[in-house]
């Protein structure tokens, strides 16, 4: 096990659990959507421990928050950590919200062991990881890896119809910045896996390699209002049926493109939504995901002539997001694969089955990822778990992989090595080997 200084596992589970309370629900998880008054809190909160830890805090057009240590040389680009405060509406208290606690704690511990690095070292809250309220998700991360425009980004509305970019102003987080105009030498971000792999096989880290491809789409299906009772079921227009057929396609073709492919209906509004009127319109959202780009695209034709395949009907697939399968940058991997080889615990290279924002921040940064285990594998639910033990062997990697990259001048002068064909592979679902 490492003798180097660690990181205070119990501050890290206080911060944690006090976070938590924000937003919490009764069966135990966090209802906190991005930019919500819980939101708000959240920030604020996280910004006034930063300061107390020394640090400066700032944020950027879209919310973006950047909590700065000094390094030896303020000219260095900084070795950023963190993640997202953001969760789903029935999320849990681990994901997103460990990473940025995570790099909390790596901030607290360089100050309580009395580090210097040489590079500065940014704890960073990244808006709308989740994409539950404003779609498609890691939307302000994207933006400033250059893969979303600010104005699509700022006029992505709710449910009820109110934009990001009103939400921002309105909890006090539109910053002067420009999204993207803070440069970073490095982003790592430690996350549960939010999947089986780790406690199945009994590690305690991931080596995050990569991430798998994902698109988005929103789908609209047109009948015809009518009343339940007199009208015939022949000659009906009735969206609900058709859609129905097409929620059965999603899962014949992620089905067909398994164990790695996968595909979700998570989201649905039927219109009048009235029991004895026949549906004229339903609108419900898809989401594939797998490694291969090239399978992807195979399940985007699969949906199109499912869709070009529906009677009784008009079928509106629109696309609205193509996340493209990433590979993390070798020097950032290998840093965290050599500091958690020291710390002695059970670990495996693996690519994220998960979205994250270090899977658009590594178009443009040097990135890469840690994961610890949670209890099986569940996430995106209120009885998400995580051991301390493990959240603090992940914080670790974290502390050992930030304070080595920050003392690599080739990564803090910005020269980037960027992903290549990694070992060992473990794909996201596939119970491999
Ligand atoms: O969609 C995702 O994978 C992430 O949790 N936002
Ligand atoms: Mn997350
Ligand atoms: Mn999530």
């Amino acid at each position: 096990m490492t003798q180097d200084p660690g990181i205070n596992g119990d501050r890290l589970w206080q911060s944690l659990m006090e976070m938590a309370q924000i937003g919490a629900l009764p069966g135990g998880g966090c209802g906190r959507l991005t930019l919500t008054d819980d939101d708000q809190i959240a920030r604020d909160l996280f910004t006034r421990w930063c300061e107390e830890a020394g640090c400066t805090v700032k944020f950027d057009r879209l919310g973006n928050m950047f909590a700065r240590r000094p390094g030896r040389n303020p000219d260095l680009p900084p070795i950023a950590i963190g993640s997202h405060l953001d969760t789903q509406p029935h999320g849990g208290r681990f994901d997103g919200v460990y990473g940025v606690m995570a790099g909390l704690e790596v901030i607290r511990s360089l100050n309580d062991h009395g580090l210097e690095t040489d590079a500065p070292i940014e704890v960073v809250n990244w808006t709308n990881e989740e994409g539950a309220r404003f779609a498609p998700a890691m939307l302000c991360s994207g933006v400033y890896a250059g893969l979303f425009d600010l104005d699509f980004a700022l006029s992505r509305t709710d449910a009820n119809g109110i934009s990001l970019d009103a939400e921002l102003s309105r909890i006090g987080y539109a910053g002067t910045e420009a999204c993207g105009a803070h440069e970073l030498g490095a982003f790592l971000e430690v996350h549960i896996e939010q999947g089986p792999v780790l406690e199945r096989h009994s590690e305690v880290i991931g080596v995050v390699i990569g991430g798998q491809g994902q698109r988005w789409y929103d789908v609209t299906v047109t009948g015809r209002d009518a009343h339940s009772g007199s009208t015939p079921m022949e000659g009906r227009s009735d969206a609900l049926v058709a859609a129905a057929g097409l929620i059965k396609a999603v899962q014949d073709i992620a089905l067909a493109h398994g164990p790695d492919g996968v595909g979700t209906v998570g989201e649905m509004h039927i219109s009048p939504n009235s029991r004895n009127t026949i549906p004229g319109e339903v609108r419900f959202t898809i989401d594939f995901r797998h490694p291969d780009d090239a399978v992807l695209s195979v399940m985007d034709a699969a949906i199109h002539s499912a869709a070009n395949r529906v009677t009784g009907a008009k079928v509106d697939l629109d696309m609205i997001w193509h996340n493209p399968p990433v590979h993390f940058d070798t020097r950032c991997v290998d840093a965290i694969e050599n500091v958690t080889r020291a710390s002695g615990h059970a670990y495996r290279r693996m690519v994220s089955g998960a979205g994250h924002d270090a899977c658009l921040v590594a178009r443009r940064v040097p990135t890469a990822m840690v994961f610890v285990p949670c209890k099986d594998g569940l996430s995106h639910n209120e009885a998400e778990w995580a051991e301390p033990a493990h959240l603090t062997a992940g914080c670790n990697v974290l502390f050992q992989a930030a304070l080595m990259l920050s003392q690599d001048s080739a990564m803090t002068s910005g020269q980037e090595v960027r992903g290549g064909k990694n070992k060992k592979e473990t794909h996201p679902t596939v119970q491999e080997i």
